[in-house]
């Protein structure tokens, strides 16, 4: 009885929280669906930062100048950063960080679908910086404003690093679209291997998304996944013309009344495909997390036994 009066007295804080635009905390009362659907969101995206390491590991040792390899190698780690902050921020709704990484490496939990195709040529070291980031900060901007205060205050460390991870990636792409023709083709098949799997990171379109309309009445997304990839698609567009790249989409238009560049279709059965485990390197991503996680864990053994006895000093100098 008294937990149902509980209930409805922190039903009604919740509520009123999410009406002022206020942050909901940790240990403030929240609806078990409201919960699940932050450990879902939070999870898949710490996940993300750690699969997308990846991808860009791949070309540390291939980068062309040792400038290239420092800064390639500094954006990597941030990745790593953000997984943390990201874990820390799940960890705060009463999940512990062994459960999620177990559910990451069953298949339980997803991440970004981008993550699973191929990094063939140094040029894609620019187009994910400058694409990948840049869909990852328009989707990321709007989360600074979710109503869950630890994901909101993760986002806003995340979204400074992150701005400079796409201008590393713009700066790739002006290097080389100021090169040979060789270079500038290899830009151009990079955009063209990347366009599509960076819009489709947004989700998909409207009617097929099913827990926008909660997560915005909620207050953790601000905005819709179409409408969060066409902010996105205005912005790049002129970019890319400023490379004298072209995009691969023979539909690409600019509506001069409404100002937005308007798309031909994506190729959605694809992106079901991808997210559903079938893309080109799903298994291979797992299977390589997997490998690293059996191969360090001496190192997390380590740290263990190394915190376990600093706190037993502690106790003694304390006695
Ligand atoms: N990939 O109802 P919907 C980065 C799933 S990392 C895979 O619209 P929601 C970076 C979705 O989970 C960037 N799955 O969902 C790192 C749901 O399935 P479940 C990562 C996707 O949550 C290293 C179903 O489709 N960013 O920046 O309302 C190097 C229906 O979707 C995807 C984030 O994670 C996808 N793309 O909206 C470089 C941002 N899209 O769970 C860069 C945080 C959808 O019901 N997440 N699904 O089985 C979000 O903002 C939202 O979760 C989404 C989807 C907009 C992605």
């Amino acid at each position: 009885m008294d937990h149902q009066i509980d209930d409805v007295a922190g039903e009604a804080t919740f509520d009123a929280t999410i009406a002022a635009g206020d942050k909901v905390e940790p240990r403030d009362w929240m609806p078990e669906g409201y919960r699940k659907t932050l450990i879902r969101q939070v999870a898949q995206h710490a996940h993300s930062e750690v699969i997308g390491m990846q991808p860009e590991g791949n070309w540390i040792t291939r980068a062309p100048t040792l400038q290239r390899k420092a800064i390639l190698i500094a954006k990597v780690q941030d990745e790593a950063g953000h997984g943390l902050y990201l874990y820390s921020a799940a960890e705060t709704l009463g999940i512990s960080r062994d459960e999620l990484v177990e559910m990451l490496h069953t298949g339980k939990q997803k991440y970004s679908s981008i993550f699973n195709y191929p990094t063939l040529s140094w040029s894609d070291m620019g187009t994910i910086g400058w694409l990948v980031d840049g869909a990852a900060i328009v989707n990321q901007i709007a989360l600074q404003r979710a109503s869950y205060g630890p994901y909101s205050r993760a986002m806003v460390r995340i979204c400074k690093e992150e701005s400079f991870h796409a201008r590393q990636g713009y700066s790739i792409m002006l290097t080389l679209s100021s090169g040979t023709d060789t270079q500038r083709k290899m830009m151009q098949d990079s955009i063209d291997r990347w366009w599509w799997p960076s819009l489709m990171m947004f989700g998909p379109p409207d009617d097929e998304s099913v827990h926008t309309a909660q997560s915005m009445a909620w207050g953790i997304k601000q905005y819709t996944n179409d409408e969060l990839r066409q902010d996105f698609i205005n912005q790049t567009v002129p970019q890319a013309h400023y490379l004298g790249a072209t995009l691969p989409d023979p539909d690409l238009r600019l509506n001069e009344e409404t100002g937005n560049w308007e798309i031909g279709q994506i190729d959605w059965d694809e992106f079901w495909a991808v997210v559903k485990g079938n893309g080109p390197l799903n298994r291979e991503r797992i299977a390589h997390k997997l490998r690293a996680w059996e191969d360090n864990a001496w190192v997390r053994e380590a740290a263990t036994a190394y915190a376990a006895k600093q706190a037993a000093r502690r106790v003694e100098v304390t006695a």
